[in-house]
Protein backbone atom coordinates (compact mmCIF):
# COMPACT_ATOMS: atom_id res chain seq x y z
CA UNK A 1 0.00 0.00 0.00
CA UNK A 2 2.80 2.22 1.16
CA UNK A 3 4.24 1.74 -2.60
CA UNK A 4 1.30 2.03 -4.39
CA UNK A 5 0.74 5.46 -2.92
CA UNK A 6 4.20 6.56 -3.40
CA UNK A 7 3.53 5.72 -7.08
CA UNK A 8 1.10 7.59 -7.74
CA UNK A 9 2.54 10.72 -7.64
CA UNK A 10 6.95 10.10 -8.93
CA UNK A 11 8.36 9.70 -12.01
CA UNK A 12 9.88 6.48 -12.91
CA UNK A 13 13.18 7.41 -11.78
CA UNK A 14 12.46 8.28 -8.62
CA UNK A 15 10.48 5.76 -7.48
CA UNK A 16 13.11 3.43 -8.81
CA UNK A 17 15.48 5.58 -6.46
CA UNK A 18 12.41 5.18 -3.69
CA UNK A 19 12.39 1.46 -3.78
CA UNK A 20 15.17 0.20 -1.44
CA UNK A 21 13.70 3.07 0.84
CA UNK A 22 10.60 1.26 0.14
CA UNK A 23 11.73 -2.92 1.14
CA UNK A 24 12.93 -1.85 4.25
CA UNK A 25 9.42 -1.96 5.28
CA UNK A 26 7.73 -3.75 1.95
CA UNK A 27 9.12 -6.74 0.30
CA UNK A 28 9.37 -5.38 -3.08
CA UNK A 29 8.85 -9.16 -4.48
CA UNK A 30 7.35 -10.54 -7.13
CA UNK A 31 9.24 -7.65 -9.30
CA UNK A 32 6.72 -8.13 -11.86
CA UNK A 33 4.46 -6.88 -9.81
CA UNK A 34 6.46 -3.71 -9.16
CA UNK A 35 7.36 -3.06 -12.12
CA UNK A 36 3.53 -3.62 -13.54
CA UNK A 37 3.49 -0.47 -10.91
CA UNK A 38 6.18 1.40 -11.90
CA UNK A 39 4.87 0.85 -15.93
CA UNK A 40 1.31 2.42 -14.77
CA UNK A 41 3.42 5.60 -13.17
CA UNK A 42 5.12 6.50 -16.07
CA UNK A 43 1.99 5.54 -18.86
CA UNK A 44 0.95 9.13 -17.94
CA UNK A 45 -1.65 8.97 -20.44
CA UNK A 46 -3.25 5.45 -19.47
CA UNK A 47 -3.35 4.02 -22.81
CA UNK A 48 -1.09 1.11 -22.19
CA UNK A 49 1.80 1.90 -24.26
CA UNK A 50 4.68 4.09 -22.60
CA UNK A 51 6.78 6.58 -25.56
CA UNK A 52 9.75 8.15 -26.22
CA UNK A 53 8.01 11.57 -24.85
CA UNK A 54 6.70 9.56 -21.72
CA UNK A 55 10.11 8.03 -20.23
CA UNK A 56 11.61 11.23 -21.34
CA UNK A 57 9.20 12.88 -18.96
CA UNK A 58 9.36 10.58 -16.32
CA UNK A 59 13.19 11.84 -15.73
CA UNK A 60 12.11 15.64 -16.38
CA UNK A 61 11.99 16.31 -12.28
CA UNK A 62 16.03 15.68 -11.97
CA UNK A 63 16.49 18.55 -14.72
CA UNK A 64 16.45 21.54 -12.19
CA UNK A 65 18.37 23.74 -14.89
CA UNK A 66 15.79 23.13 -17.50
CA UNK A 67 18.85 22.14 -19.97
CA UNK A 68 16.97 18.85 -21.44
CA UNK A 69 19.97 17.18 -19.49
CA UNK A 70 20.28 15.74 -16.35
CA UNK A 71 23.61 16.05 -15.21
CA UNK A 72 25.27 13.71 -12.84
CA UNK A 73 25.56 16.50 -10.31
CA UNK A 74 22.05 17.76 -10.51
CA UNK A 75 20.79 13.74 -10.06
CA UNK A 76 23.17 13.56 -7.10
CA UNK A 77 21.72 16.64 -5.23
CA UNK A 78 18.18 15.03 -6.26
CA UNK A 79 18.99 11.96 -4.46
CA UNK A 80 20.72 14.07 -1.62
CA UNK A 81 18.18 15.51 -0.45
CA UNK A 82 15.17 13.06 -0.72
CA UNK A 83 16.75 9.83 -0.26
CA UNK A 84 20.54 10.05 0.58
CA UNK A 85 20.37 6.56 1.81
CA UNK A 86 19.80 5.21 -2.19
CA UNK A 87 22.70 6.69 -3.17
CA UNK A 88 24.66 3.45 -4.07
CA UNK A 89 21.92 2.17 -6.22
CA UNK A 90 21.36 5.67 -7.92
CA UNK A 91 24.46 5.94 -8.87
CA UNK A 92 24.48 2.16 -10.40
CA UNK A 93 21.37 3.50 -12.29
CA UNK A 94 22.93 6.60 -13.67
CA UNK A 95 25.51 4.11 -15.16
CA UNK A 96 23.63 1.97 -16.46
CA UNK A 97 21.06 4.92 -18.13
CA UNK A 98 24.27 6.64 -19.37
CA UNK A 99 25.84 4.54 -22.01
CA UNK A 100 28.21 7.26 -23.48
CA UNK A 101 29.65 8.24 -20.02
CA UNK A 102 29.71 11.51 -20.23
CA UNK A 103 27.92 12.31 -16.85
CA UNK A 104 24.69 13.85 -18.58
CA UNK A 105 21.89 12.11 -19.36
CA UNK A 106 20.53 13.45 -22.37
CA UNK A 107 18.68 12.49 -26.09
CA UNK A 108 20.78 10.01 -26.46
CA UNK A 109 20.90 8.10 -23.34
CA UNK A 110 17.26 8.38 -23.28
CA UNK A 111 16.72 6.69 -26.96
CA UNK A 112 18.93 3.95 -25.67
CA UNK A 113 17.26 3.35 -22.81
CA UNK A 114 13.82 3.10 -24.90
CA UNK A 115 15.27 0.86 -27.16
CA UNK A 116 16.69 -1.28 -24.55
CA UNK A 117 13.04 -1.42 -23.10
CA UNK A 118 11.54 -1.80 -26.69
CA UNK A 119 12.51 -5.61 -27.48
CA UNK A 120 10.90 -5.86 -30.19
CA UNK A 121 11.87 -2.32 -31.60
CA UNK A 122 8.28 -1.04 -33.12
CA UNK A 123 8.82 1.96 -31.27
CA UNK A 124 6.30 1.63 -28.21
CA UNK A 125 7.32 -0.36 -25.15
CA UNK A 126 4.24 -2.37 -24.09
CA UNK A 127 3.76 -3.61 -21.07
CA UNK A 128 4.85 -7.10 -21.32
CA UNK A 129 8.54 -5.32 -22.63
CA UNK A 130 8.52 -3.09 -19.42
CA UNK A 131 7.97 -5.17 -16.95
CA UNK A 132 10.27 -7.86 -18.61
CA UNK A 133 13.09 -5.26 -18.47
CA UNK A 134 12.81 -4.04 -14.75
CA UNK A 135 11.92 -7.43 -13.16
CA UNK A 136 15.50 -8.33 -14.56
CA UNK A 137 16.97 -4.93 -13.54
CA UNK A 138 15.73 -5.27 -10.36
CA UNK A 139 16.66 -8.83 -9.82
CA UNK A 140 19.78 -8.07 -11.24
CA UNK A 141 20.36 -4.52 -8.44
CA UNK A 142 18.85 -6.73 -5.80
CA UNK A 143 22.13 -6.30 -3.49
CA UNK A 144 21.73 -2.44 -3.87
CA UNK A 145 18.02 -2.49 -2.32
CA UNK A 146 16.89 -5.50 -0.62
CA UNK A 147 17.83 -6.54 2.86
CA UNK A 148 15.82 -9.29 4.18
CA UNK A 149 18.22 -11.65 3.84
CA UNK A 150 20.47 -13.72 6.28
CA UNK A 151 23.51 -13.50 4.27
CA UNK A 152 23.42 -9.92 3.56
CA UNK A 153 26.74 -8.16 3.64
CA UNK A 154 25.55 -4.43 3.83
CA UNK A 155 24.35 -4.30 7.03
CA UNK A 156 27.38 -1.96 7.74
CA UNK A 157 26.31 0.47 5.42
CA UNK A 158 22.95 0.99 5.99
CA UNK A 159 22.54 0.14 9.57
CA UNK A 160 20.59 3.14 10.30
CA UNK A 161 18.05 3.19 8.25
CA UNK A 162 17.48 -0.24 8.84
CA UNK A 163 16.55 -0.12 12.16
CA UNK A 164 14.83 3.11 11.47
CA UNK A 165 12.37 1.15 9.73
CA UNK A 166 12.01 -2.05 10.08
CA UNK A 167 9.59 -2.02 12.73
CA UNK A 168 7.34 0.40 10.97
CA UNK A 169 5.19 -1.51 9.49
CA1 LIG B 1 19.93 19.73 -16.48
CA1 LIG C 1 25.14 10.60 -21.46
CA1 LIG D 1 7.66 -2.61 -28.37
Amino acid sequence: MILLSLCSSMSLLYILLLLPAVSLAINLKPYNETAGILFDDVNSNKDDVITRHELRESFDKYDTNHDDRISHKEYTQHVNASTPALLPLSLELYKIYDVDNDHHLDEHDFNNLFALIDSDSNGRVERSEFVRYWTILLKNLEHLHSHDNHNNHNHNHNHNHNHNHNHNN
